[in-house]
């Protein structure tokens, strides 16, 4: 078979030329000679076994070992992709596949290519995205304990619980899907944390997606995972693409507690035996500047994500449909008013005691914390404004 040269990302897809495989199999490579021939031998088994014309795709960054060489003579097309990564080597694989159903796999023995039927039958049958969860059948010494019970669990639920997937394994290497929804997907992660952005890009366009069991073996050769490297990719990715959980939700809680704690002192309550008075006053104010401050940095970054990014947030677009740059204005304004107020209040103070000795500390970190807080909503209104003056939805 052929041998053919990806050099940019994103890849377009293959043109059409009537005579297209039904299935490619996209086997990602890197220093795999241990392994590759037998997944090529194998992949190709699985196409055979369920009767698809198909073509068995090997990506390959450079690998030192002859990888390539011993793909091609397997009977594999071999793409050289020169940006390293596992999300390089499939965004390349995507360019050059030509079947109408994609299946990935590892090219380390750890995923039986003879459950390709299986993934092509749940595509043909209407799903759009396919994903194995290999969770409940882990060989013997396939997985790292550190992956088993901490890095996967907690990325997995970390997703489920910002995206809501419903996916169980969201980094199982065995996947399958339509290639008519690349384009969709959109995809552009480099690394490993290709994996979870598949994930989360699928949910995000409501794609139909399954799931079922299947076996994970040890794997041959050497992983080409850094567990904290690798890991911190992924909890990166998901963070960065939901500023409600990065920015929102952290910013809210900050700025409710703070402002909380402000009424505490203010009204002297008594909480634990006793009332609570400058300092705690001091972690209320911060408490309250820098949650405020969050949440509009939040804001900014779904305005971003919107407007230039044609990003998607039901909760952003609520929003923006309800409010306008006058409600941010009008109440920062009134923050405004009000710190100026009590702060005329204090100087009345000084004025009766003829200017004379001053003890509204209090008062004053409260006037200071509504003047910054209402300036930071004025401003940070206008931003958001000029963040949509080019929007064309
Ligand atoms: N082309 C290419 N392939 C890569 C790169 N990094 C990893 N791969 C391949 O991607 C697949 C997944 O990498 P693995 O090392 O198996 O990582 P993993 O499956 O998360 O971890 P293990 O459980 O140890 O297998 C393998 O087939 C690798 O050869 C890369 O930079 N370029
Ligand atoms: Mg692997």
């Amino acid at each position: 078979m052929s041998s053919t040269q990806a050099t940019n990302l994103p890849s377009s897809p293959a043109p059409e030329t009537g005579h297209e495989p039904l299935v490619s199999v996209v086997i990602p490579c890197l220093n795999e000679a241990e392994n590759i021939e037998r997944c090529v031998a194998l992949a190709r088994q699985g196409l055979e076994a369920g009767g698809y014309r198909g073509e068995v795709i090997v990506v390959d960054n450079n690998s030192e070992d002859g990888s390539a060489d011993l793909a091609r003579n397997a009977g594999a097309t071999v793409v050289h992709e020169r940006r390293r990564g596992y999300g390089s080597a499939y965004l390349a694989g995507f360019g050059t596949a030509r079947g109408r159903y994609i299946v990935m796999a590892d090219a380390d023995l750890t995923y039986d290519f003879k459950e390709i039927p299986r993934f092509v039958r749940e595509l043909e049958e209407g799903a759009d995205f396919v994903v194995g969860d290999r969770m409940d059948n882990i060989h013997p010494g396939a997985m790292p304990w550190l992956h088993r019970y901490v890095g996967n669990p907690v990325l997995t639920s970390v997703l489920n619980l910002f995206y809501r997937t419903g996916v169980k394994d969201a980094h199982c290497g065995m996947r399958a899907l339509r290639r008519d929804v690349l384009p969709r997907l959109d995809l552009r992660s480099t690394g490993m944390e290709f994996a979870s952005e598949m994930v989360i890009r699928a949910a995000k366009e409501e794609l139909e997606i399954r799931q079922f069991p299947i076996e994970y073996h040890p794997r041959a050769g050497e992983s080409k995972l850094s567990s904290f490297r690798d890991g911190w990719r992924h909890l990166r990715f998901l963070l960065v693409h939901s500023p409600t959980h990065l920015f929102v939700i952290p910013g809210a809680v900050m700025a409710v507690l703070g402002t909380l704690i402000a009424l505490t002192v203010l009204l002297q309550i008594n909480v634990l035996g006793r009332a609570w008075d400058l300092h705690t006053m001091v972690a209320g104010s911060l408490l309250m500047i820098v949650g405020t401050q969050v949440v509009a940095l939040g804001l900014c970054a779904h305005a971003y994500g919107t407007y230039f990014m044609e990003d998607r947030d039901p909760w952003f677009d609520k929003m923006r449909a309800r409010y306008r740059l006058e409600h941010g204005l009008a109440l920062g304004g009134v923050l405004i008013v009000a710190g100026l107020a009590i702060a005329a209040v204090i100087v009345g103070i000084w004025f009766d005691r003829g200017f004379g000795a001053l003890s509204e500390e209090r008062m004053a970190l409260l006037a200071a914390t509504l003047l910054i807080v209402g300036i930071q909503i004025f401003f940070s209104s206008f931003l958001l404004s000029i963040l949509g003056l080019r929007r064309d939805r």
